[in-house]
């Protein structure tokens, strides 16, 4: 039987109110020990807790019987004062009773062990407390309530017909009667690899959704590049000197923009230097310009703005002209860091620019881990390798729809052959 687990759910420090959740099979006596009858289950009530005749708190407690819970556990919710000497009453209690403090992420754990929730709800769970910004909200939103799960477990159903398919091809390969089974097979395998490739071609934006965009900002030195991530991060983030070549290290500051959790870099003026520190800024400038989006700050008050750039810079995402406070119109998005002209205008262009990147046109769920990623890279490979196998083995075209059922059944953590079964039960008729 599993152990009975407490912890603080709350934030730790001093509060209001903090929440004490205790999971297992004691939940039930332990909280009865404390704070007398079981309440009727999912019914606020207050009671005095108290342990060996010492009083603890007055506080709200929940009673949830499992099932019917988080964990799916018998699971009680303590309810008490945030304050610190209360807290540790209650632990000390608890561990007298023989409970346990939990494991990091132990109850979402038990939750998905015992099938209240599927790997990627739970990881959403973990994305929704982590979320900074409001996208990122929608995001695991979403994802917690299941909208990647649906996917996944959609295309792993799909394969499990598909897989009945090429077994009853191998079962009447020699009579041609599962010719057009292996046909259905193969179209669905081919249908799925599809939607696989289609789901991962989308640049990475649910990864950079919840991780942040990075946002590199680039240009020739004394542009301005220093003074633009301060004022967008609303701080004194880099050093702004009118000496060419001061930023060498990538300085990064992360800021909500429109919504969007962006990550926005601030780097060396790119130009040819002998000085060996500035070239490694350089090199470091341009490395962190690949994969995100890049913004190109050039002074639009001099008379050959990009001189010293390399011919073989990245395209930018967005162009900006600073300094049009030193006059030199041009066209485009111009700023002035100096006296703020512009830089409403500027923000503006860049959370559309972000919210390109990072909505898609159509409302399926996007992906939002390596975990999940390289899962769907490990089933893609799979049914490619399967449609090449010669159509007279279907057994080989079989063995790599498995692996592919294997490898998004990992996904959501819910690999059961006894779905398997269950599924070529009900879609063909093995007893005929
Ligand atoms: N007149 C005017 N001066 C500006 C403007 N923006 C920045 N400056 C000045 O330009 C100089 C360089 O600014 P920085 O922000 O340090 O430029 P940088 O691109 O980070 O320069 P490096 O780190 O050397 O590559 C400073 O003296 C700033 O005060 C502007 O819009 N107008
Ligand atoms: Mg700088």
């Amino acid at each position: 039987m599993n152990s009975s687990i407490f912890a603080l759910s709350s934030a730790p420090g001093r509060a209001g109110v903090a929440v004490v959740r205790v999971s297992g099979p004691q939940a039930g006596s332990a909280l009865s020990a404390l704070a007398g009858p079981l309440p009727r289950a999912r019914q606020a009530v207050l009671r005095r807790l108290a342990f060996e005749g010492a009083a603890i708190d007055q506080a709200l407690v929940l009673w949830f019987e499992g099932p019917h819970s988080f964990t799916g556990e018998d699971l009680a919710e303590f309810h008490i004062h945030g304050g610190r000497a209360v807290r540790e009453a209650l632990f000390s209690a608890l561990l007298a009773l023989g409970l346990r403090p939990a494991e990091p992420g132990e109850f979402s754990r038990r939750a998905v062990e015992n099938g209240k929730l599927d790997l990627t709800r739970a990881e959403g769970i973990a994305d929704l407390i982590d979320a900074e910004t409001p996208a990122q909200l929608r995001q695991a939103l979403r994802q917690q309530d299941g909208a990647l799960a649906d996917l996944y477990e959609g295309w792993r159903s799909s394969l499990i017909r598909a897989l009945g398919g090429a077994e009853a091809a191998i079962d009447f390969s020699d009579d041609g009667v599962g010719d057009s089974e292996f046909a259905a097979a193969r179209r669905a395998a081919v249908d799925i690899c599809e939607h696989i490739q289609r789901h991962m071609d989308d640049s990475g934006r649910g990864e950079a959704l919840r991780e942040g965009l990075r946002l590199t900002i680039l240009g020739p030195p004394n542009a301005g590049k220093s003074s633009l991530i301060n004022a967008l991060a609303r701080r004194d983030v880099a050093i702004v000197s009118d000496t060419p070549g001061t930023t060498r290290d990538v300085v990064e500051a992360r800021l909500d923009l429109g919504g969007y959790l962006l990550s926005v870099a601030d780097t060396a003026g790119v130009r040819q230097t002998a000085d060996a520190i500035e070239a490694e800024g350089v090199r470091r400038a341009l490395t962190h310009a690949q994969g995100g989006m890049t913004l190109l700050l050039l002074d639009g008050s001099l008379v050959s703005p990009r001189a010293g750039l390399p011919a073989d810079l990245p395209e930018p995402d967005l162009i900006v002209w600073n300094k049009s406070d030193l006059g030199g119109a041009r066209e485009g998005l111009c700023i002035s860091l100096k006296t703020g002209a512009g830089l409403s205008q500027l923000v503006e262009a860049l959370t559309e620019k972000v919210r390109a990147r990072l909505e898609s046109a159509d409302s399926s769920p996007a992906l939002t881990r390596p975990r999940h990623r390289h899962a769907l890279g490990e089933a893609l490979a799979a049914l490619r390798h399967g449609l090449a196998a010669p159509s007279d083995q279907p057994e080989l075209l079989a063995e790599d729809l498995r692996l592919a059922m294997r490898a998004i059944g990992r996904i959501t953590g819910r690999v059961d052959v006894e779905e398997l079964l269950d599924f070529v039960f009900r879609d063909f008729c093995i007893g005929k």
